[in-house]
């Protein structure tokens, strides 16, 4: 008897020993997220607003020069500003305290080229104590947009601007209480006025802002600031590449902590990178990120907003929307809908979780034991994981409904705290008995959401097929989220022909070009139709089973191009920039030096008040004009200039270039290419086209 009471003990005891062993938490793999990176990745969607003397100008980059005098935003109302974000779900705000032009909307003591000098509220205003103000009163983190880029500051590209430019910082970090993010831009175009020097200056951007101090110092008096920097030293958060909303399907939450970041790191991560630097997305709610009244029509549609949040949030990483302030200080009604509405349509995707409280087993339970079990993955509680045993990295975890039960969303998140674990993952349905692959992935992360056509399927199951060590899955979602219509887009050939262009598949598509709203009774879309010279075309889609139509799409076309000749060019390729069609492009140079002209004949004379330039939409292709003159003429002969400038930013945002001018009567165009943004002797047109009055 006692033989078997001492046996009994020493066997409990090993198998006390070895679920004790088990059942500890999971070692953090690899780089983890500091508290800051944690609780910013936690805030998943917040607001840029962008808001400066381009305001006034309908510029994208000031020059340095613009008037002070300029900015009076009679109505400027940062409540109303925050007012919106708040109730389109986001979570802070950072302003353009400074843009490139150096202009600051705050009263700072080491510039003139200040609010203190504008007549808005008689030079006393100060916008960033207001957006400061406003976002306390709603809930809300302010960050902070100081341009490194300061085409104002005589210093400019002197040891003497680091001092000004860490004094600007140390005025926004200590007078406004806290701010959750500082973003530091890389743009860098040269010119600018620097104090009436009116030169182009370049600097080092690995050296000349000596990054390693200014973080020292922002680290000193704001601890719980993250730090975003595309063009120095790492920073907390990483750009993704681009600015149209988008983040890498792939998307590591890692890069290495030293050497250079190329476009495929920004935007995919690095697997085996050593430090933790996650994605923030950038975009505009607009083409542009100042206000254009010309963009007033261009709000992106909730369809579009929706797809930015799949391809951001949904991929690993924050969205940061951007809102054009007017120059009556407020949020045009358009944007606010659009953003509104975005919210409702992520709201209604997400509310109930079929997978909550459902049936649920796991191919591997860590030790067997409860505190991570299936049921940690779908409890609502973040802090709560299902996670394996440590040798385990692939691992199936199924739902059971219990009944065919309708969804087309998938959503995972990984306990980043622990570090970013998975590499692939599949998602399968059982319908009707049988299982069905209905997506295929790599990362997760902090989030990822998978979206595919509608499923009835009694059982979903979650394979993960490789995962750098066990994986440990915080919540797993499954949702049945509204299906909502993309509006129409078009394109207008040479010959004037509109062809409408969709995305979704079903729909009917009826259209009118008279300027009216379409609606079911309007004409049917088939085939392309001709609709040339000047004309306004609208179109919706409906899908006659749900009963729902699409946002209106339209566009504005301006004269036909029929009889429009490239002048000069013996290349039948370079038609192309006439046939409406974005992504074919023409490039000429090689055999040529900078400045590069186009030549077009309008084959009529008309009344050209503007020209617009759609570049190459590969933003590494050489090509892009970057700087430009625009003459006008009636016989080739006597060429008036009519406009020259920069189209600024136009590598990061490739959209569409629209240039004003006076009106004149002309039957030749010529768009001289001065400079491009990769330095080389090539100019590329993927659209030209001109305004008309
Ligand atoms: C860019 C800037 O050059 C744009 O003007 C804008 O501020 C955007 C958010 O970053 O790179």
């Amino acid at each position: 008897m006692i033989k078997i009471l001492l046996w009994g003990i020493i066997f409990s005891s090993i198998v006390i020993n070895v679920s004790f062993a088990q059942t500890k938490a999971p070692a953090p793999f690899g780089p983890v997220p500091t508290e800051n990176q944690l609780r910013w990745q936690e805030m998943e969607y917040y607001s840029f607003v962008h808001f400066s003397l381009n305001t006034y100008t309908d510029q994208s980059w000031g020059f340095g020069n613009e008037d002070v005098k300029l900015f009076n935003p009679k109505e400027a109302d940062c409540r109303q500003w925050a007012r919106i974000c708040k109730e389109a779900g986001m979570k802070g705000i950072i302003i353009t305290v400074k843009h490139h032009c150096g202009f600051c909307l705050w009263p700072s003591k080491y510039t003139e080229y200040s609010v203190k000098n504008a007549p808005w509220k008689n030079g006393k205003g100060d916008m960033v104590r207001e957006m400061s103000d406003a976002c306390k009163e709603y809930g809300l983190k302010l960050g902070i947009y100081l341009s490194p880029w300061d085409r104002n500051s005589k210093d400019y590209g002197k040891p003497e601007y680091i001092t000004y430019f860490r004094n600007q910082l140390t005025e926004l970090l200590t007078n406004y209480g806290p701010i959750f993010e500082v973003w530091f831009d890389g743009a860098n175009g040269g010119d600018g006025y620097y104090g009436g020097a009116n030169e182009s200056r370049t600097i080092d951007r690995t050296t000349y802002y000596d990054w390693k101090n200014t973080y020292t110092m922002i680290r000193k008096l704001q601890p719980n600031c993250l730090i975003w920097n595309d063009g120095g030293d790492r920073g907390d958060l990483r750009w993704v590449g681009t600015e149209e909303g988008y983040v890498g399907e792939t998307n590591w939450s890692l890069l290495n902590a030293t050497g250079d970041v190329p476009w495929k790191l920004l935007h995919y991560g690095l697997e085996n990178g050593n430090a933790w630097v996650p994605a923030e997305v950038n975009t505009s709610i607009r083409p542009e990120w100042f206000y254009h009244p010309n963009e007033d029509s261009k709000v992106k549609t909730v369809p579009e907003l929706m797809d930015i949040y799949y391809h951001s949030i949904g991929r690993n990483g924050s969205l940061l929307l951007n809102f054009p302030i007017m120059p009556n200080g407020l949020i045009h009604p358009n944007d606010e809908k659009a953003a509104i509405e975005f919210a409702k349509v992520v709201k209604e995707s997400f509310a109930v979780n079929l997978a909550e409280k459902s049936k649920a087993e796991a191919s591997n339970v860590r030790g067997n034991a409860k505190e991570f079990a299936v049921a940690m993955a779908i409890d609502n509680n973040k802090d709560t994981y299902w996670a394996t045993d440590d040798d385990i990295t692939k691992a199936s975890l199924t739902i059971d409904f219990d009944k065919p039960t309708l969804f087309n969303r998938f959503l995972v998140q990984e306990t980043i705290r622990l570090g970013q674990r998975v590499k692939a993952f599949t998602v399968e349905a059982l319908v009707d008995g049988n299982w069905k692959e209905l997506a295929k992935a790599t990362t997760i992360g902090y989030k990822r959401i998978l979206r595919f056509p509608s499923v009835k399927a009694t059982k979903v199951r979650i394979n993960i097929t490789d995962s750098k060590s066990c994986p440990v899955i915080s919540n797993i979602g499954i949702y049945n989220a509204p299906v909502i219509l993309n509006a129409p887009t078009f394109t207008r050939n040479q010959q004037g022909e509109v062809t409408l262009t969709i995305n979704d598949i079903g729909p009917i598509f009826y259209y009118t070009i008279d300027g009216s709203e379409p609606s079911t009774k309007s004409m049917v879309y088939t085939t392309p139709f001709p609709a040339d010279g000047k004309v306004e075309v609208k179109a919706i889609a409906y899908d006659p089973a749900m009963g729902k139509s699409s946002p209106i799409g339209f566009e504005k076309f301006d004269v036909s191009k029929k009889d429009w000749k490239i002048v000069g060019i013996n290349d039948e390729k370079a038609n192309t920039i006439l046939d409406g069609n974005t992504s074919t492009v023409w490039h000429q140079g090689g055999d040529k030096k900078m400045p590069i002209d186009l030549v077009i004949d309008l084959g009529n004379k008309h009344n050209v008040c503007g020209f617009k330039y759609l570049p190459d939409q590969n933003k590494w292709s050489s090509g892009i004009i970057s700087n430009y003159r625009f003459y006008i003429s009636e016989d080739t002969i006597d060429w008036k200039l009519v406009d020259e400038g920069e189209f600024s930013n136009i590598k990061n945002n490739p959209v569409w270039q629209i240039k004003n001018f006076p009106t004149f009567n002309a039957r030749y165009i010529k768009l001289k290419a001065i400079k491009n943004t990769s330095g080389d002797n090539v100019a590329g047109y993927a659209e030209v086209d001109v305004i008309t009055n």
